[in-house]
């Protein structure tokens, strides 16, 4: 590929790209990694189809029954490349207190010798035999001033066409860059070259794998994986890492947050972020169906996993959701707990690693009652109810996924696409606990709201590689996704409170939920799904500063008698068991934020430790009174 005279010489770039910068990256990029084609994504709905054809005829895609499952397609990943992968999750900056105790750090020179210098570098040549596809993309509504850039580099078709559904890709992409305009540059490898003649398998990875950012120059690098936020490098790696370092430098924050709008019966319209670690129902809260005794209430969807969040010119906080697309987890999705999401599906839709059925339609462990009596499981193996209570054999990976265009949910938001942002009114954070956590308290102020979020912790879910079920403290559900050091980030959250009040602005209220407490059964208490939205009504409810609440150590939780209970059979016993706090308990979870503190003590806000002190000092009152 001669790419020394012209730039764009030899790259097939269209005659709309006319930057000249961008031209000169994709170009050492092509002369790096070797391809054999490279071919610019316009994002067009032929191209698309295309690219989907090229799979089928590959293996990496089966087409779904049409007449079931209209231009759906199953893909199912190597057994070895089926989550993030953490530990190969690398935080580039120059000095490691930089990147935080938090995350991976290997210096940037090192790391770029390893990448794409060194003599053994893993980017040379990786892409031989391969196309290498120009995937243009917005995070954001095209033009938005909440809105950036980026273009992703990827040797996987797979990961252009699931690029189209997660983000606003192709060719418009290019008039907003304009000549000169900013991007965040994205390089994906599956890390496997193919050698002349030689035949290419389905799901093409690497053993070997990095997930690289450089925060300083707003590079991605991706090797190895082709699945979920290892590959799809607008997600994780830009709307969060790369953001939330941009979002340190620039005055906003870039969050692991839904958005939802939520209209009352009177019409008015609230919104709400709310942050919860992977796999927890982010999906799910986000399309919530109001229950029985809520009808004239409506939930609708800006976003389901990322928030991009800017003051406006008052302070305001108001948020956009950076993608286009919701990349969920499939397993225990069904007409019960998510029928919007269920209902997005119907079509159009990108499966990855759940089952096929015989009539050639998609399986996942939940979606109906009753399995079917045979299925090809996400390992292509036959699968029976038999089999699977002989082996303990899942159909579907437990983190399985599906990958549709936001614009095929019924319960869209009319302003899921507006350039401004939704005005938000309160942030929720939320983890899972079998224990310990009540269902919803309201922090007193900003800061122990920050305090709150810093401190939750999560049983971990089979998102990430690793054990699964144990708790791990994970600061705003950003433990994996966190750009820069976890207590700067601390300190920029309570620092942009303290200016927006400093303003007059209002700041939205923070709230701390956990619908996973389990009974002594194992089971869990609280219903969940449709049945958050009493406790959504609560807090909005406290936000007019409407609804009662009790007052207790860690903030405002409350009562029985101050939730709605029309239309559903919870008792106050079970509602105790939900939002009992057991000091003893809390005595131990402190601990475990002295843990962290600990950890986090480099650049920790002085704040934090202040919070926990007091928290301490009411904890202890409360165990001398209850010991008296
Ligand atoms: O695989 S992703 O990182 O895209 C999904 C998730 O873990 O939230
Ligand atoms: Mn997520």
């Amino acid at each position: 590929m001669n790419a020394s005279a012209d730039p764009g010489m030899g790259l097939n770039a269209p005659a709309y790209v006319q930057h000249p910068r961008l031209l000169k990256w994709v170009a050492e990029m092509a002369a790096l990694t070797q391809p054999d084609h490279v071919h610019w994504c316009d994002g067009s709905q032929p191209e698309y189809d295309r690219l989907c054809e090229q799979l089928v005829a590959a293996g990496t895609l089966k087409r779904l029954n049409p007449a079931k499952r209209p231009n759906s397609f199953l893909a199912c990943s190597d057994p070895s490349d089926v989550a993030r992968v953490e530990d190969r999750t690398f935080i580039c900056t120059d000095k490691k207190e930089d990147a935080g105790p938090t995350n991976h750090w290997v210096a940037p020179a090192e790391m770029r010798e390893r990448l794409q210098t060194g003599p053994q570098a893993l980017f040379r040549g990786c892409m031989k035999g391969r196309t290498l596809y120009v995937v243009p993309f917005s995070m954001g509504p095209l033009g938005s001033h909440i809105a950036h850039i980026g273009i992703e580099l990827t040797d996987s078709p797979y990961v252009a066409v699931s690029m189209r559904t997660m983000t606003r890709m192709g060719r418009a992409v290019f008039d907003v860059l304009g000549r000169d305009g900013d991007f965040v540059p994205c390089v994906h490898t599956v890390g496997a070259p193919l050698a002349a003649g030689q035949a290419d398998v389905s799901w093409p990875c690497n053993p070997t794998k990095y997930i690289v950012h450089y925060p300083a120059s707003r590079e991605i690098w991706s090797y190895g994986s082709g699945y979920g936020g290892n590959a799809l490098l607008g997600k994780k790696c830009f709307a969060l890492r790369i953001a939330s370092t941009m979002g340190r430098d620039q005055g906003w924050l870039a969050e692991h947050m839904l958005i939802l709008g939520v209209t009352s019966p009177q019409g008015k319209k609230y919104h709400v972020a709310a942050a919860f670690p992977s796999a927890c129902g982010k999906t799910n809260f986000a399309m919530l169906v109001p229950p029985k005794g809520f009808e004239g209430w409506k939930v609708t969807t800006i976003g389901d996993d990322i928030a991009w969040i800017k003051p406006d010119a008052q302070g305001r906080l108001h948020a956009i959701n950076p993608e286009a697309g919701y990349f969920g987890v499939a397993p225990g999705t069904n007409y019960k707990t998510n029928p919007n999401c269920m209902d997005s599906l119907r079509r159009d839709t990108i499966f990855t690693n759940v089952a096929l059925t015989d009539d050639a339609d998609v399986w996942w462990e939940g979606m109906t009652d009753e399995p079917p009596a045979h299925l090809i499981d996400w390992q292509g193996k036959d699968w029976t109810p038999e089999i699977a209570k002989q082996t303990g054999a899942k159909a579907a990976h437990p983190n399985a996924r599906f990958t549709v265009a936001a614009t095929n949910n019924p319960v869209l938001d009319p302003h899921w696409d507006s350039p401004a942002g939704v005005p938000i009114d309160a942030f929720i954070f939320g983890g899972r606990r079998s224990t310990t956590v009540p269902l919803v308290t309201e922090a007193r102020d900003w800061v122990e709201g920050v305090y709150m979020a810093a401190t939750m912790g999560s049983e971990t879910t089979a998102a990430a590689a690793g054990a699964q079920g144990v708790v791990r403290r994970d600061p705003f559900a950003m433990l994996p996704f966190m750009g820069y050091n976890m207590s700067d980030y601390f300190q920029h959250w309570i620092q942009l409170g303290s200016k927006l009040q400093a303003s007059g602005a209002t700041l939205p209220k923070i709230f701390c939920v956990n619908w996973f407490r389990k009974g002594p059964d194992g089971k869990f208490v609280w219903p969940g799904y449709g049945e958050n939205m009493r406790v959504l009504e609560w807090i909005l409810a406290r936000v007019e500063g409407q609804a009662r609440a009790q007052e207790h150590v860690f903030g405002h939780s409350p009562r029985f008698e101050d939730l709605r209970w029309d239309g559903l059979h919870f008792s106050a016993e079970q509602f105790h068991s939900v939002v009992h706090i057991d000091p003893q308990a809390w005595q131990a979870e402190l601990a475990l934020h002295e843990e962290l503190f600990g950890q986090l003590a480099h650049r920790l806000p002085a704040e934090l430790p202040a919070t926990k002190a007091r928290l301490a000092q009411r904890l202890a009152q409360r165990l001398a009174t209850v010991a008296s």
